[in-house]
């Protein structure tokens, strides 16, 4: 009977043990035991790019029934991304009163469109040498592919000098379409 007895308060202890250690297991549950999920956002943004090229040029002068001065364009793409950035004229055997128009086309090769803000002529030699623009494309826009055309105009003055050279330039300058 004894034996009982003292098995049985064993086994009230054991019990007392579990559950004191399930109230624990339960409190530290309570505590930290959750699930957790992450979900992401990644982005990446691709430009576009902005270029412009001369597409086509010709040469025109108009000296009636005789045909002396000549004038030529040709167009170079000088940091070879395939398209044409440079147009370079000669006008070889010029006189006095000589004039001729250069047709110039320029063209939207880039992937935004484009906006021409002007184009500023550099004439070093103003006593000899007179540069004009014609259809000046300055404030128009060009879509990607899409083309406009302007003229300059070159007109050899009467003082100028017999074998002498004169030389001018002129650049376009070009902004995305957005620019202020
Ligand atoms: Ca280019
Ligand atoms: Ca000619
Ligand atoms: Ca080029």
């Amino acid at each position: 009977m004894r034996r009982k007895e003292s098995g049985e308060k064993m086994k009230c202890r054991v019990a007392g043990l579990f559950a004191v250690v399930l109230i624990a297991l339960a409190v530290l549950g309570f505590t930290y035991a959750y699930w957790t999920e992450t979900i992401k956002i990644e982005g990446s943004v691709a430009t576009g790019e902005l270029d412009a090229e001369f597409s086509a040029a010709t040469c025109k002068d108009n000296e009636g029934n005789i045909d002396v001065g000549t004038c030529t364009v040709t167009l170079i793409d000088t940091d070879n991304d395939k398209d044409n950035d440079t147009a370079t004229i000669t006008i070889t055997n010029a006189y006095a009163s000589y004039a001729c128009d250069v047709n110039l086309t320029i063209r939207n090769c880039g992937t935004i469109p484009l906006k021409v803000v002007g184009v500023t002529i550099t004439n070093n030699h103003p006593d000899y040498l007179e540069v004009t623009l014609t259809n000046d494309p300055a404030g128009k826009t060009l879509a990607p592919s899409e083309t406009l055309t302007f003229d300059l105009h070159i007109h050899v003055k009467d003082g100028a000098a017999e074998k002498a050279t004169y030389s001018f330039s002129a650049v376009v300058d070009i902004a995305q379409f957005n620019a202020p």
